[in-house]
C-alpha cells in the first residue's frame, strides 16, 4: 500500500507577522499533483493541522478545500489526527459524515486507539490512530488513572494497537509526541511545562511503519521505519537547512517498508543572509529568489540609517534585522539567547520574577505557575 506520510502543516500560521496562507495553499497544489500523479493509496497527516485552536477562516478554507479535492477528484482516503495546535473538538466536526467519503478525521484521544484498515491494489494495512492529547486530558478520556506523563499516554496507546493488530496484515501507528533523541526546532511549541514530555522509542516497536508529528523536521528515531514527516514548510528561520518533504511508504505484508523523501518545493524559500549591509544590498545570487524571507545579520559596526527599509528595497520579505555586531558582542549574545519563542511560559515567568523581586522562585511557587499556565493552555485549546 502507497502511503503518504506528512505532518505539522499549520494552516493559518504567521510568520514574523506574515500570513502563510498564500505559500500553504501553494504547496498543497503541489502535494494534491504528485498525490494524482503517483498512485497513492491513502494520506497521513499526524497532527498540527491548523496552527491553532480557532484558526483563520482561509486556513478552513483550505483544509476543506485539500480535503474535497482528495477524496472527491481524487478519491485518496485521508487519515487526519489533533496534534497540540489543534483543538480536537472543533477538527473533528463533521469526521462521522466525513468517515463516508473516506476522510477519517480524529479529534481526540479514544480509552481504545482507532483502527482505519486502507486498501492497495492488491493488499491492506491497518493505520491505528494515537492523537495528542495532555496527560490530564488522557485520563478523563480513557478512564486511566495512571497517566502522568506523555510517556504513558503514548505507551499505553501502543501497547493496545499491537495488542490489536493482525500478524497477516500491516500496522501503522500514528502518534503526535516528542520521542526520545528526536532533533527539536524552534517552531515547536514544547508538549509539557516542567516535566518530561518525552516519549521513549521503545514502545513504538513491533508495527510495520510508525507516523509521526510533531517535530518539524524530517527524521527518522530509532528504528528506519519510526520516522517524522516534518512540517511542509520552513516555519522559523532555525529551519532555514532544513530539507522540507513528505514521506512516501509502501508497505508489503511480510517485508521492511520501502521509504522514500520526497521534495515539493515552496514557493519563497527561508534564508539567514549574513554581510555587511553592501554585500546584502548587492541582491540574490544565482538561484536566489528576492521574494524568499530573509533575516539579515549585519556585520557592519558602525551606526547605519535606516537599514531596514534599505534591505526590502532589494529584499522585500526582509522579516528581521540583527545588529549584534554593531550592539556590542555582550547585547548580541544576550540577545539571541534569550529569544522568547523559544522558551517556555515557566522560563519567562521565572526570569520576570527574579528581575522584579531580586529572588528566585521558590519550588512551591514554581509549582502553582506551572499549573496556571497549563491551565491556561489547556482552556486555549478549548479542552
Ligand atoms: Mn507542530
Amino acid at each position: 500500500v502507497r502511503i503518504l506520510h506528512t505532518s505539522d502543516w499549520h494552516f493559518g500560521r504567521l510568520f514574523h507577522g506574515v500570513h502563510l496562507t498564500e505559500d500553504q495553499a501553494w504547496w498543497s497544489n503541489q502535494f494534491l499533483k504528485f498525490v494524482a500523479e503517483s498512485r497513492i493509496d491513502a494520506v497521513l497527516i499526524a497532527g498540527d493541522i491548523y496552527d491553532r485552536a480557532v484558526p483563520p477562516p482561509d486556513a478552513v478554507a483550505l483544509l476543506d478545500d485539500v480535503f474535497a479535492r482528495l477524496a472527491i477528484d481524487l478519491r485518496v482516503p485521508v487519515v487526519a489526527m489533533a496534534g497540540n495546535h489543534d483543538s480536537p473538538d472543533r477538527l473533528a466536526f463533521g469526521a462521522r459524515l466525513m468517515q463516508a467519503q473516506g476522510v477519517h478525521v480524529f479529534g481526540n484521544l479514544a480509552s481504545e486507539p482507532a483502527k482505519v484498515r486502507l486498501r492497495g491494489e492488491d493488499d491492506e494495512v491497518d493505520v491505528f490512530v494515537c492523537p495528542y492529547a495532555e496527560p490530564a486530558t488522557a485520563r478523563q478520556l480513557t478512564g486511566d488513572p495512571d497517566l502522568h506523563d506523555h510517556d504513558a499516554v503514548v505507551g499505553r496507546a501502543a501497547a493496545m494497537a499491537r495488542a490489536a493488530r493482525s500478524t497477516h496484515v500491516p500496522a501503522v501507528f500514528m502518534a503526535h509526541a516528542f520521542v526520545a533523541g528526536g532533533s527539536e526546532c524552534e517552531s515547536e511549541r514544547p508538549l509539557a511545562v516542567g516535566g518530561s514530555a518525552a516519549v521513549a522509542s521503545a514502545h513504538l516497536s513491533g508495527f510495520d511503519y510508525v507516523a509521526l508529528g510533531h517535530l518539524h523536521r524530517s527524521q527518522r528515531v530509532g528504528a528506519e521505519s519510526i520516522r517524522y514527516a516534518g512540517s511542509p514548510l520552513k516555519y522559523s528561520f532555525s529551519e532555514a537547512d532544513h530539507r522540507k518533504s513528505v514521506t512516501l511508504v509502501e508497505t508489503t505484508s511480510g517485508r521492511d517498508p520501502h521509504i522514500e523523501q520526497i521534495e515539493l518545493g515552496a514557493r519563497r524559500d527561508v534564508r539567514v543572509l549574513t554581510g555587511t549591509l553592501a554585500q546584502i544590498l548587492a541582491g540574490p545570487t544565482e538561484g536566489c529568489n528576492r521574494d524568499d524571507y530573509v533575516s539579515v545579520e549585519l556585520t557592519d559596526k558602525g551606526a547605519i540609517l535606516d537599514a531596514m527599509s534599505r534591505i526590502r528595497q532589494v529584499w522585500p520579505n526582509c522579516l528581521h534585522l540583527d545588529r549584534s555586531a554593531f550592539l556590542g558582542e555582550g547585547v548580541g549574545a544576550t540577545r539571541s539567547s534569550q529569544d522568547h519563542r523559544r522558551r517556555s511560559d515557566l522560563d519567562l515567568y521565572e526570569e520576570f520574577f527574579a528581575e522584579v523581586t531580586g529572588d528566585p522562585l521558590e519550588d512551591s511557587e514554581r509549582e502553582i505557575i506551572s499549573q496556571v499556565t497549563s491551565d491556561i493552555a489547556r482552556k486555549e485549546r478549548g479542552s
